[in-house]
């Protein structure tokens, strides 16, 4: 099995002015691309070192393998967590859940931007389903596969790399993050959460 860039659901310039065409277009046919890639070439090492029965590599090729596969996991995320058409807050089921978990809508976007700002060096801000508390929380993620709670679902992500807005936004991120919640395609967040939320 191998994986596969996924294709964009809109155009690159789709999300302006919030996150600009040249970001979307290197970010997505550049890093997420490299990603993907370097994830297949890991797995085929790790099929060549067990074939051979030579393991010398191994602890490089995991740690290889967590990071480029995480990162193709998170960027398919994030690209479907944003839509033109996003934007406002979400409704139903999970608007009483994030509630249930943070007190209130502003509550949460308080903590998962600063989260997401104050990431340090290269990291994410997740809205993950913790299903042990059948709660959901908010994740700080290192890089992109750090500081994570094992067996969490994301369900929202917003990267928080330079590539992610820097061509835009320089060195404001803050106002990269506030930009983003314009995008935000609620209906996507809702969707994931109730696959994770119901065990799919
Ligand atoms: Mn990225």
């Amino acid at each position: 099995m191998t994986y596969t860039l996924p294709d964009l659901a809109y155009d690159p310039g789709a999300l302006e002015p919030h996150l600009n065409a040249r970001i979307v277009e290197l970010h997505h046919g550049k890093h997420h691309a490299a990603y993907v890639t370097a994830a297949n070439a890991t797995l085929d090492k790790l099929a060549e070192a067990r074939a051979a029965d030579k393991w010398d590599t191994i602890v490089g090729l995991e740690k290889s393998l967590a990071f480029n596969l995480g990162g193709h996991v998170l960027h398919s995320i994030y690209w479907t967590n944003l839509s033109p058409n996003g934007g406002g807050e979400p409704a139903g089921a999970l608007a009483d859940a994030i509630v249930a978990s943070f007190g209130s809508f502003a509550s949460f976007k308080a903590q998962f931007s600063q989260a997401t700002i104050t990431a340090q060096g290269s990291g994410w801000g997740l809205l993950t389903y913790e299903p042990l508390g059948e709660r959901l929380i908010v994740e700080q993620l290192e890089v992109h596969h750090e500081s994570t709670v094992l067996g969490g679902v994301p369900i929202l992500a917003v990267d928080a790399w330079e590539h992610a807005y820097y061509l835009q936004y320089e060195n404001r991120r803050a106002d990269y993050v506030a930009a983003i919640w314009n995008v935000i395609n609620w209906p996507d967040v809702e969707r994931r959460w109730r696959l994770a939320a119901g065990g799919g």
